[in-house]
């Protein structure tokens, strides 16, 4: 999927409640994709950002749904699943992006998705947030759940 044509959202995020639940495998494009989350959210006014740490994407759902049980705003997902020569892959990546999906439509609290789906270590790295990448979706991730709980405040 290409990131061109990703939006460029002006938020007002004061008041709200966000938790990343964020898994932690790759750490390096975690750590990159975490920092993108915070700092996203920290320039969209929300101060209250909590983190849970999960071991890895498989178990970002049950922690999603947790969190989104607790009474959050919004949940931001981070994970990073890289290929390897088995189908494992394809098992943790459908069972992260269903398991993730359910979480937010079931509870109405809207989930951003930030979990790299990636070939090697250098598309994960391209997308992480640090410097030299060319993009930033631990960033892209936040900005669209905190986006997504504004549009449906009073809906
Ligand atoms: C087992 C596994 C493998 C092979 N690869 C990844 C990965 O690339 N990214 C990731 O987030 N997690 C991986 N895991 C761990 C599973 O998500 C899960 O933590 C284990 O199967 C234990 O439930």
């Amino acid at each position: 999927m290409s990131g061109a044509g990703a939006p460029s959202l002006e938020l007002d995020g004061r008041g709200l409640r966000v938790t990343i639940v964020a898994a932690s495998w790759h750490t390096v494009v975690m750590d990159g994709l975490v920092a993108g989350a915070e700092r996203a959210l920290a320039e969209a006014g929300v101060h209250d950002v909590r983190l849970v740490r999960v071991p890895g994407s498989f178990e970002l759902p049950v922690a999603a749904a947790r969190v989104a049980r607790g009474g959050v705003d919004a949940v931001v997902a981070l994970g990073v699943i890289i290929r390897g020569g088995t189908p494992h892959f394809d098992y943790v990546c459908s069972a992260a992006t269903t398991g993730l999906t359910d979480v937010a439509v079931r509870s109405g609290v809207p989930v951003g998705f930030g979990v790299l789906t990636c070939d090697d270590e250098a598309q994960a790295l391209d997308r992480s947030g640090l410097p030299g990448a060319r993009e930033d979706k631990g960033a892209e991730a936040a900005q669209a759940a905190v986006a997504t709980a504004l549009a449906l405040r009073g809906v």
